[in-house]
């Protein structure tokens, strides 16, 4: 909750979840700026200082009006010198000398280039890097030392950079979800990811599949992949199985995964919007898959689009849609909340109690979130 003070300063929680999550943002120069800088220590590899330009970041989206002065910042949580003095200089420059230079260096843009292709993170391309590598032509030159993932997110490069508008993600939300119906009647499918927080575009589609009778999504996401496949809707997928130790077989602390994946079954896929089955010709491009058609000439009406199929359990659907519904910081913060303020142990998966070594359930939860 942030409480404007007289004095043109403002108070801000330092957990992002304690704070309001304002869809506008009013200081869109500033977080650009604090975001380049934390893009670039994730490049390097600096963890810790790339989460701290994050944060930074995300204290002042949740401002109620444009900073114009310096001092207004007196009061806020999670900027460090260095933020408060990159803040400093585009108040009164317009821009950062740094940021500048950062924005335009071989190396970050390098990174941003290959980062941006599906299955690259940054130690993939920075590796490229280092090997002189440049542009997407210079990776195009060595299919045979690219995976699968990489072969597709390089095809389909332009359109997965494109932003996902609302509208198609619940086209694609509807396809699954007539899909799914069709392989298990009765199992839900629901869009969560920054569509869930009511952002009116993204980078990709998130899915959540489950079924009230707790055991019958099990097997469900191959008959459903297989489904869309059919159809002609899929231009890349890959199932991931799950891998959570059953909760059933334990009271026993759950291991805490260092990484901020789950485990639940899971499809990073690719998919084919606006090209129903039957309705164009064959194209002739080189890139298109044969079972999907495409129009020919230049108005070509289907578009590549990432979606993140992932089925869950009912039991612990609560704690993956709070998982999976975002921001990143939010996540985080509400996860070092829990652990600090609350001793309890938050993943995608389960709450858990740390001294009185207790899982909470929320059957309960469900049924409440259902009636809503
Ligand atoms: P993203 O789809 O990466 O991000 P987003 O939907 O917030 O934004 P964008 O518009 O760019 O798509 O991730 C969605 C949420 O899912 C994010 O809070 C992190 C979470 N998540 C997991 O919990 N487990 C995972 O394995 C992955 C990949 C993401
Ligand atoms: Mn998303
Ligand atoms: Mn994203
Ligand atoms: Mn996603």
């Amino acid at each position: 909750v942030s409480v404007e003070k007289p004095q043109d300063t403002w108070l801000v929680a330092a957990y992002a979840c304690q704070r309001r999550s304002p869809l506008p943002n009013n200081n869109q120069l500033l977080t650009d700026a604090l975001e380049t800088l934390a893009e670039e220590a994730h490049f390097c590899g600096h963890e810790g200082r790339s989460l701290a330009f994050s944060r930074a970041s995300s204290v002042l989206k949740a401002l109620p009006r444009t900073v114009r002065r310096v001092q207004e910042l007196d009061s806020l949580p999670c900027l460090g010198e260095h933020s408060k003095r990159v803040i400093q200089e585009v108040l009164e420059d317009g821009t950062s000398a740094e940021v500048e230079t950062i924005r335009q260096s071989e190396k970050y843009q390098a990174m941003k280039l290959f980062t941006k292709i599906f299955g690259v993170g940054v130690k993939t391309a920075h590796q490229w890097y280092q090997e002189g590598r440049r542009t997407l032509d210079d990776l195009r030159g060595h299919p045979a030392q690219l995976s699968k993932e990489q072969q597709a997110g390089l095809i389909h490069y332009e359109d997965l950079n494109t932003p996902v508008k609302r509208a198609d993600a619940e086209a694609i939300g509807q396809v699954v979800r007539e899909a799914v119906n069709k392989c298990l009647p009765g199992a839900s499918v629901t869009l969560t990811g920054g569509f869930r927080r009511g952002k009116p575009s993204g980078h990709d589609v998130d899915l959540l599949i489950t079924h009230p009778v707790e055991g019958q999504e099990a097997g469900l996401l191959k008959k459903v992949i297989a489904c869309l496949d059919q159809q002609g809707f899929l231009l890349y997928h890959s199932i991931h199985r799950n891998t959570f130790e059953s909760l059933e077989d334990s009271d026993q602390e759950p291991s805490s995964h260092a990484s901020s994946m789950d485990q639940y079954e899971r499809c990073f896929s690719i998919f084919c919007l606006g090209d129903l089955p039957g309705d164009a010709q064959e194209g002739a491009g080189a890139e298109k898959p044969s079972r999907v058609r495409r129009t020919s000439g230049a108005s070509r009406f289907w578009k590549a689009v990432r979606v993140d199929l992932v089925v869950t359990p009912y039991s612990q659907f609560p704690f993956a849609l709070l998982g999976w519904t975002g921001s990143r910081i939010f996540e985080r913060d509400l996860r070092r909340f829990a652990k600090r303020e609350k001793k309890m142990l938050l993943n995608s998966h389960t709450l858990y109690h740390l001294e009185q070594s207790r899982v909470y359930r929320f059957p309960q939860g469900i049924e409440r979130m259902r009636r809503k």
